[in-house]
């Protein structure tokens, strides 16, 4: 990986898989010319859910946000290149889909805040722990694609 590439956490939620949003969201960061590293479609304990959002435990929908979490299949995935962590919440949207900008994800594809499709990590940090919390090193690919000297 060459040091100025970036890698995030991004999940598509069991309600963008449900609704059949796998696609249309990969496409979006794949034509953006970002790089994916990791996938798997896994549907997390709540205990795994407590553990990736242990950050929000104090607020009030904590306990329902698990719930949903771990309430079906989540596509789990790592994106790399320049700028991806921050680029990619940009491409996502806005927390509340009621406040994301058309041409988002969640501005385009949901509603309301408790069913906001897709998390993207919000840090370098978050980026780091979350991506090890969901993937093992050995499922983290590093190749060469043909596009990349297209698009950097
Ligand atoms: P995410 O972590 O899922 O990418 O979302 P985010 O950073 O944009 O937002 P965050 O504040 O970390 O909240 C995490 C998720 O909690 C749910 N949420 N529900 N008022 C509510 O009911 C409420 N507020 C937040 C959303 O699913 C949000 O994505």
């Amino acid at each position: 990986m060459l040091p100025r590439m970036e890698r995030t956490f991004i999940a598509i939620k069991p309600d963008g898989v449900q609704r059949g949003l796998i696609s249309e969201i990969v496409s979006r960061f794949e034509r953006k010319g970002y790089k994916l590293v990791a996938i798997k479609l896994v549907v997390p304990s709540k205990q795994f859910a407590e553990k990736h959002y242990h950050d929000l435990k104090e607020r009030p929908f904590f306990n329902g946000l698990c719930d949903f979490l771990s309430s079906g299949p989540v596509l789990a995935m790592v994106w790399e290149g320049e700028g991806v962590i921050k680029y990619g919440r940009k491409l996502i949207g806005a927390t509340d889909p009621s406040k994301s900008e058309p041409g988002t994800i969640r501005g385009d594809l949901a509603v309301v805040v408790g069913r906001n499709i897709i998390h993207g990590s919000d840090g370098p940090e978050t980026a780091k722990d979350e991506i090890a919390l969901w993937f093992q090193p050995k499922e983290l690919v590093s190749y060469t694609s043909n596009e990349e000297k297209w698009i950097y």
